[in-house]
């Protein structure tokens, strides 16, 4: 049986208890990272890291869906699938290209050689967006250009003076490090440079590297594992890193500024980014993250994992600012508008927004089941301790994330959508997380002195 048939013949399975409405999850099974996420022919492509067959990992699928609007997302059938021998044990991350009427996939192929991991990069072509042949030339970057194949993956291919560029991801004595391949043709390509090397703190691997211009800069995206914690900071097992700097293209190396974790939430992984026809930077992630339990493949739901609401990027100052996509927004409108002292407390509706000067703390659930979000003055904090139902992993403290952050006005606006919920502070800090209650019918508490608070539902 194909793998689309397949689908089509279980999805009915799949308990939608807590399936978000304005989130990208899959019809069955599970997801890990965005992939191939690309504007092409006049719409947005999204490709992840595909296990239809159960709630858990497995051997990677590409899976693939499109949208005229970054809401509403129309499944296609599975891109890649681990077919090749060698891609047998999956077909890894990547990341795709326009060239004229071509979309390009770039991927790791994954296998077994005496006992170890080989990861190598394949190519995969499309005309018609939807049915992908993998190159007969495949692999194109193996042993020939690189030493150590057990930790190398993730390619993000692109384009510049005429030539194809590869980064992918890798690592040396522990330490990751990012390396460039160029190519005249995809089929034959050579090592270009090491293009960044982290800092033995911040992480032994760079998964997922993403690079692109930002009001006048070069942002390099990585996805670090082991990125030793600054203070509350890089506390999840992997986070997810922005370099800002230039690109040096007569060395090929990235010259860093400055850098910064992307979302300061419990749930978020792996983002990627493109540039549609508006020259919109968007960025996608994984709303969930590695080493902890998953309470829908818990009880047995048939599904695992989602993404964030995509966010449109803008550089100031060196700081990455992020607003959901305007087209979110325009699916709302206002339901009620007030200003409140002490406690407010209503039915929780798809979008709050709170403006303030003071500290408040917020609940979002029940009496005895809730998602705390709170501000001291000091620092920003959100907190799943009081949920019903836990989410732990190998991690100190899988509970309680929170940022440093003070400002004489804070907007707080705050998505949910089911267990999914995005909490965004003055478009600068971001707080990606999930939160299984018992029963989604949830209220909102908010407790604070001069508060004003917008409460949204969706039009339709
Ligand atoms: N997930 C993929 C890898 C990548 C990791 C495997 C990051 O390609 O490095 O599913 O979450």
């Amino acid at each position: 049986m194909t793998v689309d048939k397949w689908i089509s013949e279980n999805k009915e399975l799949v308990n939608t208890m807590y399936k978000p409405l304005h989130h990208f999850s899959a019809p069955i099974g599970w997801i890990n990272d965005p992939n191939g996420f690309v504007y092409y022919k006049g719409e947005y492509h999204l490709f992840y890291q595909f296990h239809p067959y159960s709630a858990k990992w497995g051997p990677m699928h590409w899976g693939h869906a499109k949208s005229k609007d970054l809401l509403n997302w129309e499944h296609l059938p599975v891109a890649l699938e681990p077919n090749q021998p060698y891609d047998e044990g999956g077909c890894f991350s990547g990341t795709a290209l326009v060239q004229e009427d071509q979309l390009i996939l770039m991927y790791t192929g994954v296998s077994e050689e005496d006992g170890k991991s080989r990861q190598i990069q394949c190519i995969a072509v499309s005309t018609d967006g939807i049915t992908f042949e993998k190159s007969p030339h495949n692999p194109v970057i193996d042993e020939r250009h690189v030493k150590n194949t057990t930790d190398f993956r993730d390619p993000k291919i692109f384009r510049k003076n005429e030539k194809y560029y590869s980064l992918v991801a890798s690592t040396k004595d522990g330490i990751g490090n990012v390396l460039l391949f160029e190519s005249d043709d995809l089929v034959s390509w050579v090592f270009k440079s090491t293009f960044l090397t982290a800092e033995p703190h911040q992480g032994k691997i760079w998964e997922c590297p993403d690079l692109f211009e930002l009001d006048g800069k070069d942002v390099l995206i990585v996805s670090p594992i082991a990125f030793t914690s600054e203070g509350a900071r890089y506390t999840n097992v992997n986070s997810s890193v922005y370099f800002v700097g230039k690109v040096d293209w007569d060395t090929y190396k990235f010259i860093p500024e400055s850098y910064e974790e992307i979302d300061s939430g419990l749930d978020f992984y792996a983002p990627q980014t493109l540039k549609d026809d508006r020259n919109r930077r968007i960025l996608i992630a994984w709303q969930q993250m590695w080493g902890r339990n998953i309470p829908t493949d818990d009880l047995g739901h048939h599904w695992a994992g989602s993404m964030i609401i995509p966010r449109e990027l803008r550089l100031v100052d060196g700081k990455l600012i992020q607003t959901i996509v305007s087209e979110y927004n325009e699916a709302l409108t206002l339901a009620s508008s007030q200003n409140v002292d002490r406690l407010y407390r209503g039915q929780l509706e798809p979008f709050v927004q709170l403006e303030t000067t003071e500290p408040f703390s917020i609940e979002i659930g029940a009496d005895e089941d809730y998602l705390q979000f709170d501000y001291d003055g000091e620092s920003l904090m959100i907190d799943r301790t009081n949920l019903q139902q836990s989410i732990q992993g190998e991690e100190e403290q899988s509970d309680k994330r929170s940022k440093c952050y003070s400002s004489e006005n804070l907007i707080v606006k705050i998505y949910v959508d089911k267990a999914c919920c995005e909490i965004i502070v003055n478009d600068e800090v971001t707080f990606s997380t999930t939160f299984y209650l018992e029963s989604v019918d949830a209220e909102i508490k908010v407790k604070g002195k001069d508060l004003k608070i917008d409460v949204y539902n969706k039009k339709i």
